[in-house]
């Protein structure tokens, strides 16, 4: 899954792609690169971000997904609002990616229905306050639990089994040793049935590891992304979608 951010203030894109004929540019590219799924935000889930209105978060996105859907890819929207999800899934996204899990009033309805594929993931609090003060007993435990929690809420709300995968939200509410915890239990997660999804792409833990900032993780994150699908992982969300291909190319080869 490549990512393409609509957003003026995301941390390793810097507003780069801003306008929607950037984004769309950015879409094409991660395909011919090699991204089986391309992920479309228009909000910034920054630890400590302001919300984003629903009026400018559908200006930003609805014509990237419109666009890139009609060329032929696969779409993913990353929303936490079901009005969002909605428009997204009438311009042609094949997937609703929710960093909230669908709590959100009527999200799962709004997905429901469609027919689209799922990705649930934990986080602990909101995007404004998560990283204060992170706290679990097990976070394995507890992070599991939610998400399980969560397919069945979608199951019972009419989403198909096969349609749901799972993604324990690395950085979303999490010390970096919360982090390393649920990066080395993916194999459990993933024992569950559902497909699970790993995102670590350029984040602080990876800048905590290797000291550089985000623009210089590649390496790093192409480490993380290859060790998260040995571990269980069936999509990886990632920025470097070449390099990441290649690695993972290298390694199904060489295993
Ligand atoms: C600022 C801070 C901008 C954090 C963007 C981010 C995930 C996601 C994001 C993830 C799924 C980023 C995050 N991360 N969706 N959306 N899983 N499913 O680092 O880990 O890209 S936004």
């Amino acid at each position: 899954m490549g990512i393409v951010n609509v957003t003026p203030d995301s941390f390793s894109d810097g507003g780069r792609f801003l306008d929607a004929s950037d984004a769309i540019a950015q879409g094409l590219r991660l395909r011919e690169e090699g991204a089986d799924l391309v992920d479309v935000g228009g909000e910034s889930t920054r630890p400590g971000a302001a919300a984003v209105p629903v009026e400018e978060e559908l200006r930003r996105v609805l014509p990237v997904v419109e666009a890139l859907a009609k060329e032929g890819i696969a779409v993913s929207i990353d929303t936490m609002k079901p009005e969002v999800m909605r428009r997204a899934i009438d311009a042609g996204c094949a997937v609703v990616n929710d960093v909230y899990g669908f709590r959100a009033e009527g999200a799962m309805e709004a997905v429901a229905r469609a027919g689209v594929g799922v990705v649930a993931m934990h986080m602990q609090g909101t995007p404004g306050t998560m990283q204060k003060e992170p706290r679990y007993d097990d976070v394995v435990a507890e992070v599991t639990q939610f998400l399980l929690e969560r397919a069945h809420a979608l199951e019972a709300a009419g989403v198909a089994r096969a349609r749901i995968v799972l993604d324990p939200g690395f950085g979303f509410g999490k010390t970096v040793d919360h982090n390393k915890q649920l990066f080395r239990a993916l194999p459990q997660l993933a024992s569950h049935g559902y497909p699970v999804l790993a995102g670590v792409s350029r984040k602080k833990m990876i800048g905590d590891f290797t000291g550089r900032p985000a623009a210089e993780r590649t390496a790093g994150s192409v480490a993380a992304a290859l060790l998260a699908v040995q571990n269980g992982a069936s999509i990886v969300r990632v920025h470097d979608v070449k390099e990441t291909v290649d690695a993972i190319n290298v390694w199904m080869e060489l295993k």
